[in-house]
């Protein structure tokens, strides 16, 4: 492996700050989508993928998507995906990757504790699917590359489709090897794909990829890039042909893809994509990745947001990612992996009952539509009360899922992140921290690394908080708010933005700007392959 991040041949892409991206709406006239979602065109409507509803869209696509946690933003407050972990071997070799290292207790691409066959990983399935009735997806993605080990990831497809009939079934790919393995994927009905696509020139991608195995080579440099980089697009466009939704992830490296990403929006858009995800760079140093040894920082929260406004109006975009293992189970954001490891699966009774996981998940599509409901008339007062008003500020929710302001603040490992104005609630980002409270009391050592994560944060909303840290957070500019506990989160969101914008008029508040925040880098029981 050769450290080709920051000293490749080829010319150095420029670092552009947040102030000096444009939106690319504006900058460029977009082509037409060739498929996909119906409403790519329409800028208004830029994060359809995640939070659109079956009048946006034809109902088939609705189909596929409504109860896909990460190609809805609203189903994943209340859907799960879990992931098998059948696929070891990789074909490429990325610089954020290091499929050694394995840690139950880390979160990041090619992560995973137990490597499954197809039989284990279809039987680990069907007992999840039993126990947790809203599993609708599951996700071969890693820990290597799914499409590296065809014959484990088909089987594992085959088997389960024969076995659970009603679970979608979802895979991830560096696209080294999708174009040949297309038809393949279209024969047991995958009908989502996942490329990671983290650049569209390969002398950008000659500082991500310092090789790839291709025709029983290695081959290094701008040429493995190249291949690399062709490969990604013919798959595309053959699965954008077939009529597979296809999603894009790439992986925001500052000073080398940060701006480029645009390009990489625009052309992904161009050739279909579904979706486009841009998640921020993991790069510890104790990971023993290439960019974790050569000090390659990962984006801060701002610098994040800002490559994602940046494409507004391009392919839509999904910001709700968690960065998954390889082997994660249950709603994104959580890992309840360590209740279903291969020791367990053996003392469990399995009954998979199609009855009973269809009535579990009539309950939570009731819930799911109050939830949206709630949203748009949270919306519409909202929008009648301060019409012209273009006020626009973060707040951050406690919950523990359900769309709902339900998770005491000490008890939080991950905020949600909305960003709200009168016209609108939009989920913007989640922000992993280490629980204040540990053992029933505060840990006040806790609190700056807890601020540090929601630092861009007007307000946070919670169902519960105590004194002392409701003061710190208030002496830190964040409002700390109890008043809406239970409630959906849009409507919490918005009645807290309206009560914000009502002190600011009669003068009790003076609006300030907030500063950036910052990403969490380790440590997080949930992670992937770039999923
Ligand atoms: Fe898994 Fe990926 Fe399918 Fe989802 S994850 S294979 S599309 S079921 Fe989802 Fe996890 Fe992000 Fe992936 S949150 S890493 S986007
Ligand atoms: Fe392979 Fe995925 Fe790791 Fe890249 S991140 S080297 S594609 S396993």
């Amino acid at each position: 492996m050769q450290a080709s991040a920051n000293t490749g041949s080829m010319p150095a892409t420029t670092y552009v700050s947040i102030g000096q991206i444009k939106p690319l709406g504006a900058a460029l006239e977009l082509p037409k989508s060739s498929g996909g979602c119906d409403t790519l065109d329409d800028e208004s409507k830029a994060t359809c993928g995640t939070s659109a509803g079956p009048d946006d869209m034809p109902l088939e696509i609705w189909d596929k998507v409504k109860n896909h946690p990460c190609y809805s933003e609203e189903a994943h407050h209340h859907y799960a995906r879990m992931h098998v972990a059948v696929a070891p071997a990789c074909n490429i070799q990325c610089n954020y990757c290091n499929r050694k290292y394995d840690c139950s207790n880390e979160s990041r691409p090619g992560v995973v504790s137990q490597k499954l066959t197809p039989e284990q990983a279809v039987r680990k399935v069907v007992a999840v699917a039993s126990e947790i009735p809203q599993m609708t997806v599951l996700g071969v993605a890693g820990p290597g590359d799914s499409l590296a080990n065809p014959k484990k990831t088909f089987d594992t497809f085959r088997m389960l489709q024969e076995q659970a009939p009603d679970i979608k079934l979802c895979m991830s790919t560096n696209g080294l090897a999708l174009p040949e393995l297309v038809d393949e994927i279209c024969q047991y009905n995958i009908d989502h794909v996942t490329i990671t696509i983290n650049m569209v020139d390969p002398a950008i991608g000659e500082k991500i990829y310092p090789w790839i195995f291709w025709n029983h080579k290695r081959i290094t440099g701008y040429e493995a890039s190249r291949i690399l980089h062709e490969q990604q697009m013919k798959g595309l466009e053959m699965l954008t042909a077939r009529g597979v939704l296809t999603k894009i992830n790439s992986v925001l490296i500052p000073g080398i893809n940060d701006e480029h990403l645009i390009e990489v929006n625009r052309e992904v858009k161009k050739r279909g994509a579904f979706l486009h995800n841009i998640m921020p760079l993991i790069s510890e140093a104790e990971h023993g990745t290439v960019f974790g040894l050569t000090g390659q920082r990962g984006p801060s929260a701002s610098e994040l947001k800002a490559v994602q406004d940046a494409c507004m109006g391009g392919a839509n975009l999904m910001r709700h990612c968690r960065q998954c293992r390889a082997d994660a189970v249950g709603l994104l954001g959580e890992d309840r992996s360590e209740e279903f490891t291969m020791d367990k699966l053996e003392q469990m009774e399995v009954v998979y009952d199609l009855g009973k996981r269809k009535t579990y998940q009539d309950k939570v599509e009731v819930e799911r539509q109050a939830q949206h409901a709630a949203k748009q008339e949270a919306l519409a007062a909202s929008s009648a009360l301060m019409a012209g008003d273009d006020l626009q500020v973060l707040v951050a929710v406690a919950t523990k899922g359900g769309g709902r302001v339900n998770e005491h603040f000490g008890h939080v490992t991950e905020f949600q992140v909305f960003q709200v104005s009168a016209a609108e609630a939009l989920f913007v980002g989640h922000r992993r921290v280490d629980q204040y409270c540990q053992g029933g009391e505060g840990d006040d050592e806790q609190l700056p690394s807890v601020v540090r994560a929601i630092n861009d944060c007007h307000a946070v909303l919670v169902a519960k908080i105590g004194a002392c840290p409701k003061d710190d957070l208030t002496a830190a500019g964040i409002e700390a708010v109890d008043q809406y506990v239970g409630e959906f989160i849009e409507k919490a969101a918005l009645g807290w933005f309206n009560d914000y914008r009502s002190r600011i008029a009669s003068g009790a508040v003076v609006h300030q700007n907030r500063g950036d925040a910052q990403i969490r880098q380790g440590a997080f029981t949930g992670l992937a392959e770039a999923a």
